[in-house]
């Protein structure tokens, strides 16, 4: 099993003074937490196509196919528990001068591990809103017969998530992007990077003059733009970067995970 050694250059960077540290997770975070992430083996889109079911188009087509695959992952999620890396954010978040939590995904896994202002880009499935007049309507769903949920105002009531072709929340992007702009080193973590505007945020990153991190077993749409990839499980590398940079661990780690190892792209 092949120890992570984690750089000295990125030890460095997270103990400076006042340092200000961006994360951006993606389902890959969750994955630790046996929910299925997107696109890669084993995912929720193996066995369908975003466009078949996380749009409007598809909602206005099919509301009860839409909703029994938001009602399937409400259960996963609710049956999920955070993992080691959402509960080592939450550290970061109380221990780190500056730190801004970005997710993409929806599963309200972080604000679960403590995470107290994560930016959720895509919104949360466990709520519900009126798809007419977005007005929100708790956690409701599919009635016991599979009744399709419907708001006072007549409008159908959908799961209170981004689909594609929709906006992302206006002041949520924007406080994101103002983030990044200020980052000193921005973390994407568990992410393949091809969502939009999601995965924009790292050149931002990039462009401020930011070191960047990937964390992700695989290669992704934008590992080149990355200072380092660590190439391994979200849910064993976070817990050992903060435990060297809030526990002072020493060098390197087997941490009892196979296969990890880093690729840096020293610029
Ligand atoms: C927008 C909520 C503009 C729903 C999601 C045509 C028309 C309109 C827009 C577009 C278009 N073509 C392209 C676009 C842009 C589009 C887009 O990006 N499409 C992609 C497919 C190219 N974006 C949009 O439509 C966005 N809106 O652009 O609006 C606009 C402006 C004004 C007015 C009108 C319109 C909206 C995008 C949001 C879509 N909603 N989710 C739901 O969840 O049901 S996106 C969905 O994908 C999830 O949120 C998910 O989080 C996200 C991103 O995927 P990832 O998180 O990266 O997941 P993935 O499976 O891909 O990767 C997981 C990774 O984890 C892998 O790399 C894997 O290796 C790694 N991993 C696995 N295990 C681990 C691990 N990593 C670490 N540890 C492990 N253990
Ligand atoms: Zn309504």
């Amino acid at each position: 099993m092949s120890p992570i050694v984690i750089s000295e250059r990125l030890i460095d960077a997270l103990t400076a003074d006042r340092v200000r540290v961006v994360v951006l997770t993606g389902a890959g975070v969750s994955a630790e937490s046996g929910i299925p992430t997107f696109r890669s083996a084993g995912g929720y889109w193996k066995s369908y196509r975003p466009e078949d079911l996380a749009t409007p188009e598809a909602f206005a087509r099919d509301p009860r196919t839409v909703w029994e695959w938001y009602a399937h992952r409400r259960r996963l999620v609710a049956g999920a528990e955070p993992n080691p890396a959402h509960i080592e954010l939450a550290r970061w978040e109380m221990s780190l001068a500056g730190f801004t939590l970005i997710t993409q995904n929806v599963d309200g896994l972080h604000r679960r591990a403590g995470s107290r202002q994560p930016f959720e880009l895509h919104g949360n499935i466990t709520e519900s809103i009126c798809h007419r007049c977005r007005q929100s309507q708790g956690s409701v769903g599919l009635g016991p017969k599979g009744e399709l949920p419907a708001c006072a105002c007549g409008g159908k009531i959908r799961p209170a998530v981004v689909w594609f072709g929709e906006p992302l929340p206006q002041r949520t992007l924007q406080l994101a992007g103002e983030a990044a702009e200020r980052a000193d080193v921005y973390f994407s973590i568990g992410t393949s990077s091809i969502v939009q505007p999601a995965a924009d945020l790292a050149y931002v990153a990039k462009e401020a003059g930011a070191y960047l991190i990937e964390i992700n077993p695989e290669e992704t749409a934008m590992s080149r733009l990355f200072d380092e990839c660590l190439r391994g499980p979200a849910g064993a590398i976070v817990p050992e970067i903060g435990k060297r940079v809030f526990d002072g661990e020493s060098h390197g780690i087997t941490s009892g995970v196979k296969d990890i190892h880093v690729e840096s792209h020293e610029s």
